[in-house]
């Protein structure tokens, strides 16, 4: 999840351990895959599974050919643009593209409803399309008992071997451990590429010290050790084109390390909220209120437009981004710059 305050440079984070697990289930314990998920067209078991449990998976969520489109759309828009920053999960802060040695991107995006609607048009519309399809929306109401608003999003290529966390510790429902959290695969993701991983029941469980910054070292090494030493399985489902795994926001979840570096992880990921809840930060001061709707979904936009002196850097970054990046490299050099 969001990590605001992390202000590591790429360098530190690349150093955040890898996750060596003896075992990785596939399937939960018992079940074999054509058996293993209630459906949705059974709302009953469907919502008593995800509750014990705390994530559950959703086969053909979303048509595979508007994955396609997105994918397509990424790789046409986003994956060229050297020069442009984007919103990075793992820093919070725009940043360029880094790529894997395979070309692909490392660091997700975040928020695709803040993104440029002339220059990334057709990846940011599908992107929000894929998210706020019916059978999502039906699996949203089916676990919160209404209708969803949609407070986060992001884009996935590479793979960033995102650390395992709950995300409620950055961003929940007013209510908290209300947020669902969902990912769609909008690829066959391959078993090397680095899959999601989740601990089922871990919503229901404290991990020894946990509270603290969840941007904290500290933070992420208690997590990692509670997954690769505690008492609950790491399970890591198999995913096929369009297929959605949706979980509570107090499980802990993250990726695996990447095997073979040829195989990317595409997915477009959100949380959402019931929507008679407001949304909190738990590492920003404050929460936006403004908000477009897609397919009648509400989608918050982040995107900080406060005052002019904002909403010129913002038009620079997105207009002219070789002069953005000369103002940031300044910046680095003279900390005392404002912007
Ligand atoms: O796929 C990943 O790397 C992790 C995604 C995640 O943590 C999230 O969407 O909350």
């Amino acid at each position: 999840m969001d990590v605001l305050k992390a202000n590591k440079s790429t360098k530190q984070r690349e150093r955040t351990p890898p996750l060596p697990r003896q075992l990785v289930l596939q399937h939960p314990r018992g079940t074999s895959e054509t058996e293993s998920y209630p459906a949705l067209e059974n709302p009953v078991a469907f919502r008593q599974w995800f509750e014990r449990e705390g994530y559950v998976v959703v086969r053909n969520a979303v048509p595979a050919a508007l994955c396609d489109s997105g994918v397509k759309a990424f790789c046409r828009e986003v994956l060229p643009d050297h020069l442009g920053f984007f919103e990075r999960h793992a820093s919070g802060r725009y940043e360029r593209h880094v790529l894997t040695e395979t070309g692909f991107m490392k660091y997700p995006i975040m928020n695709l409803q803040d993104m440029s609607e002339k220059k990334y048009a057709e990846f940011r519309r599908i992107g929000l399309d894929l998210l706020t399809q019916p059978r999502i929306q039906q699996a949203v109401q089916v676990v919160c008992g209404e209708a969803g608003r949609l407070v986060h999003t992001m884009y996935f290529d590479g793979n960033q071997t995102t650390w395992a966390h709950r995300d409620g510790h950055y961003i929940d429902s007013g209510q908290a451990g209300q947020m669902i959290g969902i990912w769609v695969a909008a690829e066959d993701i391959h078993p090397e590429a680095g899959r999601f991983f989740v601990l089922p029941r871990s919503h229901l469980m404290k991990v020894p010290g946990e509270s603290g910054d969840p941007n904290s070292i500290e933070y992420k090494a208690r997590m990692a050790d509670f997954v690769r030493h505690g008492p609950l399985d790491c399970l890591s489902p198999v995913l096929r084109q369009g297929d959605m795994l949706m979980w509570n926001s107090m499980i802990i979840h993250g990726s695996l390390p990447t095997t073979d570096a040829r195989y990317s992880r595409r997915s477009f990921t959100a949380h959402y909220v019931p929507r008679s809840h407001q949304y909190q930060w738990n590492v920003r001061s404050e929460a936006s209120r403004r908000s477009i709707v897609v397919n009648q979904v509400e989608v918050i936009l982040h995107r900080d437009d406060s005052s002019w002196l904002v909403r010129t850097r913002n038009a620079v970054r997105s207009g002219l981004p070789r002069l953005y990046g000369l103002a940031q490299a300044m910046r680095r050099a003279m900390p005392g710059l404002t912007w």
